[in-house]
């Protein structure tokens, strides 16, 4: 059986250009590392697959120097491509087992869940490395309900895998969240949009030492 690869604990960073106020991902991405970042994944849903690839590629060593995770959302060609840590796949996307064919066992695979039956696949049937368990509150940020934080709650007492919550999750509303039992959170538009993301960073990982 294959060895699971460590994600590390903490804020887990997506990058998020439509809520950035006009800066670009490799500065929010750079901001983020100066903040104590240690994983980010690579999330351009309204671009085109060249610009993607280009913008993967300059974050990709951004994170490579700086000792951080990168993680390529979607597109397992770009992952490929930009050799990243690894790819972030939802539930309509290439099936986790396919991925894992074309990636090998060195590479992280992360895979979105929105209930407590995915989230139950994945743990028993699926050789994936983390889930997302979300959205947890509503967002604007991703167009999928809410699941509220029973599935939280269900996935801290059942699912033996590590997860990422993720969706609504703000600077009022993370203790909530952490009290539940999560140790990896993610924060899209709130770290982005932020007008001091290093310090806004540094202040959330605060909270999971
Ligand atoms: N995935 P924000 S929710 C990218 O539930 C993403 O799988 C989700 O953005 C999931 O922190 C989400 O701005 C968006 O709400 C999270």
């Amino acid at each position: 059986m294959r060895k699971r690869i460590e994600i590390p604990k903490g804020i887990y960073g997506i990058t998020g250009d439509n809520f950035s106020n006009g800066r670009s991902n490799y500065f929010c991405v750079k901001e983020m590392i100066a903040g104590g970042i240690k994983i980010v994944q690579y999330r351009a849903k309204t671009k085109s697959t060249r610009e993607k690839i280009e913008e993967a590629r300059e974050i990709r060593e951004l994170c490579k120097k700086n000792n951080v995770l990168f993680i390529v959302n979607d597109n397992v060609d770009i992952a490929l491509l930009v050799d990243a840590d690894g790819v972030h796949i939802g539930q309509d996307d290439m099936h986790p087992d396919d991925v894992r064919k074309l990636l090998g066992d060195d590479k992280i695979i992360g895979l979105s869940t929105h209930s407590e039956e995915q989230g139950m696949e994945a743990y028993k049937n699926m050789n994936v490395d983390y889930i997302g368990v979300g959205p947890i509150y509503p967002t604007t940020t991703k167009d999928t309900k809410p699941v509220g934080l029973e599935y939280l709650e269900f996935t801290v007492r059942e699912l033996k895998l590590p997860f990422v919550a993720i969706g609504g999750i703000k600077a009022h509303n993370i203790d909530t969240i952490i009290s539940k039992g999560a140790q990896r959170i993610c924060l899209v538009s709130e770290i982005v949009g932020n007008d001091n993301i290093s310090e806004f960073v540094t202040e959330l990982q605060k909270k999971f030492s």
